[in-house]
């Protein structure tokens, strides 16, 4: 049954309540309560009468363990990052909405006491059977579970979800892979099935899009603040944010009043900025329904607050990167499992929302600058955009699609409901047959598959161009766990490319076809399906996608 208030998760968090980024994420869901209650609400009314099993989901916390648990503390306060906080917060509150049973952990020896790892510095498998259907952690937590559980750890390896802000591509993720071809880096490398990472924005479909709620504010009477044209929000928590942006925010501070939210030193802030100092997330939505523009510096990339401002009637106003940031050239994503273009400093935005709610610029050209404050200024009202995905009636519609699909237990269940028959039949040698099939098949698609192969449409790239953008230039999205339907040669016929000869090679860039040959080159390697990555003419698996909900296809349920 779904769960309507968040008491009885409050009660799990208690434990690390001394915790500054444990209080943050309870802040917000005692907030944002209503919110949830009301889509868990209508989504027990979509889905009345499917029955679901109540899993047991273990949540550990990697980022709050150890050094990085008192980086995260301590800059709750002082302007360090939030974004991680506000999904961890909405991921716990989606999946206590869903009913499910959950254990949380943020330190390493609950964490080890929770999997049942014997006491001792030594990796060992643990004592019994993992006793979690599932567990979310992150890219700390993964590391720790596998330095702590021996050879259970890969045992149990299609039960993990990664949350992982800013995403793993499958060539990053293969480690003989990585290795062998310039792909290793500092996260990857954890052989897991690509859709085992959850993002924060969609970013590359190879992954899970678990995101966020940008509805937090949940008032008992809806308050109307009129807007003010004159009014610029700058988009910076922490003083070397605005560091060299001087002019920038100069050329602006020409046509409206800029406000800042900066905590701690202000030695970068120009002397016209009204600084409010580091609010609330209450009262920094408060401001955000006044103002009129939201400006970017550049840094933070892709973080939660800019969705705030366009739900809130703000222009977003932010750099573009001409050349892009990316793993090779920035050193905030060095390390990183993504190859990654970063066009600008919020691409969901850029792409997926545009003008007239977000305008991107070059903030070296002064003029461009300036002229699109003018015509941002004298716009008239924009009205307050929240794509349906970033609701918390988007998120749990996606969070249980995933829990419904995406989990090996209902093979399990299946599987087992086939055992107990033969059993009855006393057939033992279809039994043993049948099970070596599920626990080779344990993360590979049931006899059902999701999304719905009807949805699938296939499409051969221009040279260069990778599945994800080809598919999106037709308005679709690549689907990789369509991309075994593509690998065959009779798919290539379909699509008019006629083999000369056929080669099956592990790279993330096949599927493909060389016009130079006519070779048609098929995956010999599943972990490598790669949405992401341009080479030869690439044969692509894309799908339609709902509007506001990208992760779900029109016919998905
Ligand atoms: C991103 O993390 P940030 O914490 O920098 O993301 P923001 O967009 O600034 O905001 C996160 C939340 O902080 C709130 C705001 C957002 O919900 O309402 N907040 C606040 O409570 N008080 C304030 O004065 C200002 C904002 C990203 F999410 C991370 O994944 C990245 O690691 C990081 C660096 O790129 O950027």
């Amino acid at each position: 049954a779904m769960r309507r208030s968040v008491s009885s998760l409050l009660a799990l968090t208690e434990r690390y309540r001394a915790m500054d980024a444990v209080r943050f994420m309870e802040r917000r869901l005692q907030q944002a309560e209503r919110t949830w209650s009301t889509a868990a609400h209508e989504l027990a009314a979509r889905t009345n009468g499917t029955s679901r099993a109540r899993m047991k989901i273990l949540v550990h916390l990697g980022l709050l363990t150890g050094d990085s648990g008192r980086w995260f503390n301590s800059g709750t306060g002082q302007g360090g990052p939030l974004g991680e906080l506000v999904q961890w917060a909405d991921a716990l509150a989606a999946l206590h909405a869903l009913g499910h049973s959950l254990s949380i952990t943020a330190t390493l020896p609950d964490l080890h006491r929770l999997l049942g790892v014997p006491p001792g510095n030594g990796a060992c498998p643990i004592e019994k059977a993992l006793p979690f259907d599932l567990i979310f952690t992150d890219y700390l937590g993964i590391e720790q579970m596998s330095k702590s559980m021996g050879l259970s750890f890969r045992e149990y390896a299609c039960r993990y979800r990664v949350v992982d802000t800013f995403g793993t591509e499958p060539a990053f993720n293969h480690e003989a892979y990585a290795t062998k071809n310039g792909f290793k880096s500092e996260w990857g490398h954890w052989n897991l099935q690509p859709q085992q990472y959850m993002t924060m924005f969609p970013h590359t479909p190879d992954n899970s899009f678990l995101g966020f709620v940008s509805e937090v504010v949940s008032e008992k009477k809806k308050v109307t603040i009129p807007k003010d044209d004159h009014m610029a929000m700058v988009y910076g928590k922490k003083d070397e944010m605005w560091k060299g942006k001087e002019q920038y925010l100069k050329v602006i501070s020409r046509h409206m009043a800029v406000h800042g939210t900066v905590g701690g030193s202000l030695t970068s802030l120009p002397k016209f900025v009204h600084n409010h100092g580091l609010l609330s997330q209450r009262d920094i939505q408060l401001l955000l329904r006044r103002a009129k523009m939201f400006v970017g510096l550049g840094f933070p990339y892709e973080g939660p607050a800019p969705l705030e401002a366009i739900a809130s009637g703000c222009v977003f106003l932010m750099p573009r990167f001409d050349p892009p940031h990316s793993s090779h050239s920035t050193a905030f994503f060095k390390g990183k499992p993504t190859s990654r273009l970063v066009t600008s400093q919020h691409p969901y935005a850029e792409r997926f929302i545009g003008r007239p709610h977000v305008w991107t610029v070059d903030v070296g050209n002064l003029s461009e600058v300036e002229a699109a404050v003018i015509a941002i200024k004298s716009l008239p009202a924009v009205e307050p955009l929240l794509p349906y995905e970033f609701t918390a009636q988007g998120m749990l519609e996606r969070v249980y699609a995933y829990l419904t699909h995406q989990v090996g237990l209902l093979a399990h269940s299946l599987v087992l409901a086939h055992l107990v028959s033969l059993n009855h039949r006393g057939s033992s040698r279809d039994m043993s047959s049948y099970h070596r099939l599920f626990v080779k098949d344990f993360c590979s698609p049931g006899p059902q598959r999701w999304p719905p192969s009807s949805a699938m449409q296939a499409v051969a790239s221009e040279g260069g161009v990778s599945c994800q953008d080809a598919c999106w230039a037709r308005g679709l999205v690549c689907e990789p766990s369509f991309f075994p339907l593509v690998n065959t040669q009779d798919a290539f016929a379909r699509l008019g490319l006629r083999c000369g000869a056929v080669e099956r090679r592990a790279s993330h860039l096949v599927p493909a076809f060389t016009h130079n040959g006519s070779h048609c080159l098929l995956q010999e390697e599943t972990l490598l399906f790669s949405c992401a990555g341009a080479g030869e003419t690439r044969v692509c698996p894309c799908r339609d996608f709902r509007r506001g909900q990208v992760a779900l296809c029109r016919d998905c349920s």
